[in-house]
């Protein structure tokens, strides 16, 4: 599906500008790491970052977001770096404004939401993270048809011959909110599969791995399961939610979901479309919260993680946060503030392996709570469950 309003198409070489910006209301901190998100965001999707700028205004410009002068900042480092993107830190850019700032400098503009979406889009592997980021496309195409007046949208391929300006967005309207009404039909068949599995399974323990992207949630996984999920350093290598099994001796497991990767500002559309995957961190009997303790910004990863559960109304029951990545940890004072501030905190290493014994203790003695809780709130599984027995 192509329905994007650039005028301009993309190039191999995708040299890129990232432009923030620090208006009134946003802190400057935010706006920094933000932007360093951004620049990570950017190379996932494959282009080369060579320049990021931030810029101060009063309010965004309706038409061109910046001013004139920084216009012409922008439009002489451009030219000079030879650069054929320019990415800007805002959630959606209008149509009108793209026009306006391709037609000004000559180059492919997006906003941060096409970037998220096209990583997503070349992430989806399974049927069902295809038909989640399809789902989140449209969702964010739909209220923007009208700001393309005229202009070609290129939706789909199955649409005969268009109409011109407001005729032809009348039937993409309606191709697009028919095709929306059959994703969300697979979709909920898919969630009703998901919800049937998760019954059969609720004799067993259930928990999810959550954390900021990249933390080394697929990573910890692999080790604690010894098996093989997609890792990569890059941002959300995970988009479809695996589930594997865990031994922790004397008979007990548990069973650990991955779980596609947090950032700040995650789009609305792509939060809501992922909900069947989010579904499984709401109803696990606890989380593993990975923190990348390399971090430069452990807090901000916090913070993010924090604000995500919030908003998608999940209260962990249970709780273990895991500092990963110790062995390339730079800066030891930040990790050491953040342990502290989170008691019962674990640290190590799913790269060497640092610390997992004692994760993994923490997980037994976690099953053998939940295991008597899960008992008395449901005593008729007792004989339905395989190790009911032992
Ligand atoms: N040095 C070091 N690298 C690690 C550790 N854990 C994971 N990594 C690396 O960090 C990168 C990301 O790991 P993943 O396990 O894919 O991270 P994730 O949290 O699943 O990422 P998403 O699925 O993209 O959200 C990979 O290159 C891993 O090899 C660790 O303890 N130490
Ligand atoms: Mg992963």
């Amino acid at each position: 599906m192509d329905a994007s309003v650039n005028r301009i198409p993309p190039s191999d070489d995708e040299r890129a500008l990232l432009v923030a910006l620090n208006t009134a209301d946003s802190r400057e901190n935010e706006v920094r790491e933000s932007l360093q998100e951004l620049t990570l965001l950017v190379k996932t999707a494959g282009a080369i970052v060579v320049e990021t700028r931030v810029f101060n205004r009063q309010a965004l410009d309706a038409a061109t977001v910046v001013g004139k002068g920084q216009l012409e900042t922008i439009k002489t480092i451009v030219q000079e770096k030879d650069i054929r993107l320019v990415v800007f830190d805002i959630n959606s850019l209008k149509p009108n404004q793209v026009r306006n700032l391709e037609e000004a400098l000559n180059c492919r503009v997006l906003g941060r939401t096409e970037i998220i979406l096209d990583i997503f889009a070349r992430r989806a592997k399974s049927a069902e993270s295809k038909i989640q980021v399809e789902l989140a496309q449209l969702r964010y195409t739909l209220p923007r048809l009208k700001g393309l007046g005229g202009a070609l949208s290129r939706l789909g391929g199955g649409i005969g011959t268009r109409g011109p300006g407001e005729k032809m967005i009348e039937t993409d309207r309606r191709h697009i909110l028919t095709r929306i009404t059959v994703l969300k039909k697979k979709l909920d068949r898919i969630t009703r599969h998901r919800r049937l599995v998760r019954k059969a399974r609720s004799h067993q323990i259930m928990g999810a791995v959550i954390g900021y992207t990249n933390a080394g949630k697929s990573t910890l996984i692999n080790l604690l399961a010894r098996d093989d999920l997609f890792v990569e350093d890059r941002l959300f290598a995970t988009l479809d939610s695996y589930t594997r099994s865990v031994f922790l001796g004397e008979g007990r497991k548990v069973l650990l979901a991955d779980t596609v990767g947090f950032i700040r500002n995650l789009p609305h559309n792509l939060l809501e479309s992922f909900n069947s995957t989010m579904e499984e961190i709401a109803e696990a009997d606890f989380l593993i919260h990975v923190v990348d303790g390399s971090s430069s910004d452990i807090q901000g990863c916090l913070e993010t993680v924090d604000r995500v559960l919030t908003a998608l109304g999940v209260l962990p029951k249970h709780l273990i946060t895991f500092f990963n990545k110790t062995d390339i940890v730079k800066n030891r004072h930040d990790l050491d503030r953040a342990i502290l501030a989170h008691p019962g905190a674990r640290w190590g290493s799913a790269r060497t392996g640092e610390g997992i014994d004692e994760l993994k203790l923490d997980l037994a003695s976690l099953h053998d709570r939940l295991r008597g809780e899960l008992f008395r709130t449901a005593p008729e599984k007792r004989h339905e469950h395989p190790e009911a027995a032992r």
